[in-house]
């Protein structure tokens, strides 16, 4: 039987897809990179720096360490002050109901994002305390498609991997669900990733699946 559920974050608690593509293409504009919605889905929980680096591969010009350092620093500035704007309205369909269902049944939840804005992003929706653990961005060496977030994540929980489902948004992120042993659950543009084993169009979809 299910023990917890590991919920990505953008994407799948909250829709920060949007601010995070603003952000980036602040940046590319300023860099004179082309960037457009269809590079912005191959950074779906993809890290900060490795996203950089798929942004990067339009660039006319070699970037140095040095020079993406600051770049990506420039683009969490700006995802930043988007995310000041974040209110309980960017939460997505069925986020509450599911974690107190989740609640009733016994069922823990966690956190397991590529973001090293989670804490920040959970705090300013007023959700922190809804999860018993949370494995982000700053927690972790390799990003998605690695299975550590999630690995980590049920350590934490004293899970058993195939005791253990992944909400995800993110073909990686579905990779990484497969790599760490736990039944992976695609969400939005996830869907139709051969690897899912679940597909939901929202999170009202999930406690379904617990039975
Ligand atoms: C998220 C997003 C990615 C983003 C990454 C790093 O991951 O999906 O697009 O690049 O976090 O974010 P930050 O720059 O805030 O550290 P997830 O795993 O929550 O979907
Ligand atoms: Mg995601």
């Amino acid at each position: 039987a299910i023990v917890a559920v590991i919920f990505d974050l953008d994407g799948v608690i909250v829709s920060t897809d949007d601010k995070h593509y603003e952000a980036w293409l602040s940046i590319s504009r300023e860099e004179g990179i082309p960037f457009d919605r269809t590079i912005n889905d191959r950074l779906r929980g993809v890290s900060r720096m490795e996203s950089l680096g798929i942004i990067l591969e339009q660039a006319e010009r070699p970037y140095t360490e040095q020079e993406r350092e600051a770049l990506a620093d420039r683009k969490n500035s700006c995802y930043q002050e988007l995310l000041a704007g974040i209110t309980e309205a960017d939460l997505l369909p069925g986020v509450r109901d599911t974690l107190a269902e989740l609640k009733r049944r016994g069922i823990r939840a966690a956190i397991g994002s590529s973001s090293k804005n989670a804490r920040l992003i959970l705090s300013r929706l007023g959700i922190t305390g809804d999860f018993d653990i949370i494995v982000d961005g700053n927690d972790i060496m390799r990003s998605k498609p690695d299975p550590e977030v999630f690995v980590t994540a049920a350590a934490r929980l004293g899970a058993a991997p195939a005791a253990c489902l992944v909400v995800e948004d993110a073909e990686a992120g579905i990779a990484a669900a497969v790599a760490a042993h736990m039944t992976p659950v695609a969400i939005g543009p996830a869907c139709g990733s051969p690897l899912a084993q679940f597909q939901i169009q929202s999170l009202h979809e999930l406690p379904a699946l617990l039975e």
